[in-house]
C-alpha cells in the first residue's frame, strides 16, 4: 500500500472508531465529533473544550442538516485542515 492509501484506510478506521460508538454506526452525533476532534485533532482545534465551538464545528460539517455527521462530511473537514498544514508547510 501507498503511504496516501494508509492514510485514506487510516482516515477511514478512526472516523468508524468514534462513529460506531453510539446510535448509526456510520454517522457521528456530536458527542462523538467532539471526542474525535479532542483526541485527534487536539491542539490543531484549540477550542474544541468550549461548546459554542463544537457547536458551530458540528453546525458547518453537517451540510446536509440531518443531525449527524457521515464520512462524506467529516473528509470535508480533514480536507480543510489538510489545506491549511498545506499552507502552513510552504512557508
Ligand atoms: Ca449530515
Amino acid at each position: 500500500m501507498s503511504d496516501v492509501q494508509k492514510a485514506m484506510a487510516l482516515l477511514i478506521t478512526s472516523f468508524s472508531k468514534y462513529s460506531s460508538k453510539e446510535g448509526d454506526k456510520n454517522t457521528l452525533s456530536k458527542e462523538e465529533l467532539k471526542e474525535l476532534l479532542q483526541n485527534e485533532f487536539g491542539d490543531m482545534l484549540c477550542k474544541t473544550n468550549d461548546k459554542a465551538a463544537v457547536d458551530s464545528i458540528f453546525k458547518d460539517l453537517d451540510t446536509n442538516k440531518n443531525n449527524s455527521v457521515d464520512f462524506g462530511e467529516f473528509v470535508n473537514l480533514v480536507c480543510c485542515l489538510t489545506q491549511m498544514c498545506h499552507e502552513y508547510f510552504k512557508k
